[in-house]
């Protein structure tokens, strides 16, 4: 059993297998947000269990921490933060969770949690962020296996509740995307195509039939959450990346509230 307390707010969900970068983009997003006013908390509601309060806890740990930090600390499970704007009103939550939720270990689309489903289920609308990364550590097999899963997971979606947008994570690691000081989205797309091949081919198309319909409309940005020194298997230094990215998603995302 899940609580969401809020049923208005949208939550945000990044969807991307292990290692593609969702907890550090939460991180860096949410160091964006506190600089600028936000307020960040887990939603100690979410789940009633001795486990969660722990996520909880160490999450928090980290949340202003500047220095090194240990890497499990930040990815200990499936945590709902809450964001709060500068005049304190709730304006959406933050989901984290692990790749295995969405896609399994052969990457095709996974059997849902229960509190997942319950998520998808829930009132509020939904904004999914459907991530490729530009530097991945999955073979071509498991990239293809990964489309697929995305693929029959925004099929399945009630677009007048869900959004999408596809974001390029590891953007530091996509030569060239940045012409004259402003992204290149042909090389961003060429990267998706390169190395998740038909990645865009399913936004693409289901931007026609939206464009008839009026529906339904994605879109996308770049991310760099920053460097990330190992100093050992445990812990890592993290260098927050330039806040334009965080700002650039920050201001793609508050275009879906309401
Ligand atoms: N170069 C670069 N590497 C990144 C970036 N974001 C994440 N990574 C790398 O990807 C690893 C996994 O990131 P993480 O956010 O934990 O992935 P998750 O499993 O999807 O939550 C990190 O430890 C970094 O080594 C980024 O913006 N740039
Ligand atoms: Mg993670």
């Amino acid at each position: 059993m899940i609580c969401i307390p809020n049923k208005d707010v949208p939550i945000i969900i990044p969807f991307g297998h292990r290692c593609i970068g969702k907890t550090l983009m939460i991180h860096r997003l949410i160091r964006y947000l506190l600089e600028d006013g936000y307020c960040c908390t887990p939603e100690r509601t979410f789940r009633n269990d001795t486990e969660y309060e722990s996520i909880c806890k160490e999450h928090e740990k980290v949340l202003f921490h500047k220095g090194t930090i240990p890497v499990a600390t930040l990815d200990k499970g499936d945590i709902l933060l809450e964001i709060l704007d500068r005049k304190n009103n709730h304006c959406c939550y933050l989901f984290d969770c692990c790749g295995e939720r969405f896609c399994n270990a052969d990457y095709t689309l996974a059997e849902m949690s229960s509190y997942l489903t319950e998520i998808i289920d829930s009132p509020n609308p939904k904004i999914w962020l459907f991530m490729y990364d530009a530097a991945p550590c999955l073979d071509e097999n498991e990239r293809c296996d990964y489309v697929n899963a995305i693929r029959l997971f925004y099929s399945s979606l009630d677009y007048k509740k869900n959004k999408a947008v596809c974001v390029l994570s590891k953007a530091d690691k996509c030569f060239g995307l940045f012409k004259a000081g402003k992204i290149d989205k042909d090389i961003a797309f060429d990267k998706a195509n390169e190395l998740y091949h038909n990645f865009m081919k399913q936004f693409e198309e289901r931007n026609i039939v939206s464009r008839l319909l009026h529906t339904d409309k994605w879109q996308f940005v770049p991310f760099c959450s920053g460097e990330v020194i190992y100093k050992n298997d445990e812990n890592y230094e993290f260098i927050p990346g330039p806040n334009e990215f965080p700002m650039k998603l920050w201001n793609t995302l508050i275009t879906n509230f309401k």
